[in-house]
């Protein structure tokens, strides 16, 4: 097996094109379709300033809304969120493994689902409602997008862009685990519909809350 290219971004932040399968996409875009449905439907957040976000969002372990975790969505229907599956831990091993040669310890708890149309943005943020460092894992399927990767001080400069493709694995890490990102925009009908996603982009997240 030759292994693919990847390429460290900044300390902690590896980035590996071409990461998964066409059919381990195509896996991944069944199971979200499952819990898009329920027991907590996708939504589109609402912000405590009363923002809507365009992504539009599903949970699974753990339900986030801003700025915590619980295992019931109040913010949706009141219903527990689907348990996070033990497939999700191996892959999220997996995903370390490829990464940074190792995966010690690592148990991912909770999965947030984003799924972006062509017009849906996310902008500059830092991921701190867990209550651990330990790294993200996010799988990219569908569209591309620019995905824009900055430091831990501020939402602006100096930061750097980076295209993500259907199939992409970024890990993040050490120190930049906490810094800021964002994904200022989609190139619509840039995915191949063989992942089973005939329009838009869908990024999952696995993280561990360090809550029980
Ligand atoms: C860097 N999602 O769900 S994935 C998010 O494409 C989020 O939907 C974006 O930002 C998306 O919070 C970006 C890349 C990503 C995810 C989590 C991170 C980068 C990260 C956490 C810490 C540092
Ligand atoms: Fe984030």
């Amino acid at each position: 097996m030759i292994p693919l290219p990847s390429r460290e971004i900044a300390p902690g932040a590896v980035h590996v094109p071409g990461w998964l399968t066409l059919e381990e996409q195509r896996r991944l875009v069944r199971a979200c379709r499952e819990w898009a449905t329920g027991p907590v439907p996708i939504r589109h957040t609402v912000l405590p300033r009363g923002g809507v976000m365009s992504v539009r969002t599903v949970c699974v372990g753990w339900h986030w809304q801003p700025y915590k975790y619980t295992r019931v969505a109040e913010d949706v229907n009141g219903r527990r969120v689907a348990d996070f599956p033990e497939w999700m831990v191996g892959l999220g091993r997996r995903a370390l493994t490829t990464a940074y040669g190792e995966a010690a310890g690592y148990t991912p708890d909770t999965a947030l689902v984003n799924f972006y149309d062509g017009q849906a943005r996310m902008g500059m943020h830092q991921d701190k409602d867990e209550r651990s460092a330990a790294p993200v894992v996010s799988l990219s399927i569908g569209d591309d997008c620019l995905f824009r990767f900055g430091n831990t001080e501020t939402r602006g400069r100096p930061y750097t862009d980076v295209r993500l493709s259907s199939g992409d694995l970024f890990v993040f890490g050490g120190p930049s685990r906490f810094a800021y990102h964002g994904v200022p925009k989609v190139y619509p009908g840039t995915g191949d519909p063989g992942t089973g996603l005939a329009e838009g982009r869908l990024n999952i997240t696995m993280r561990v809350t360090g809550l029980r």
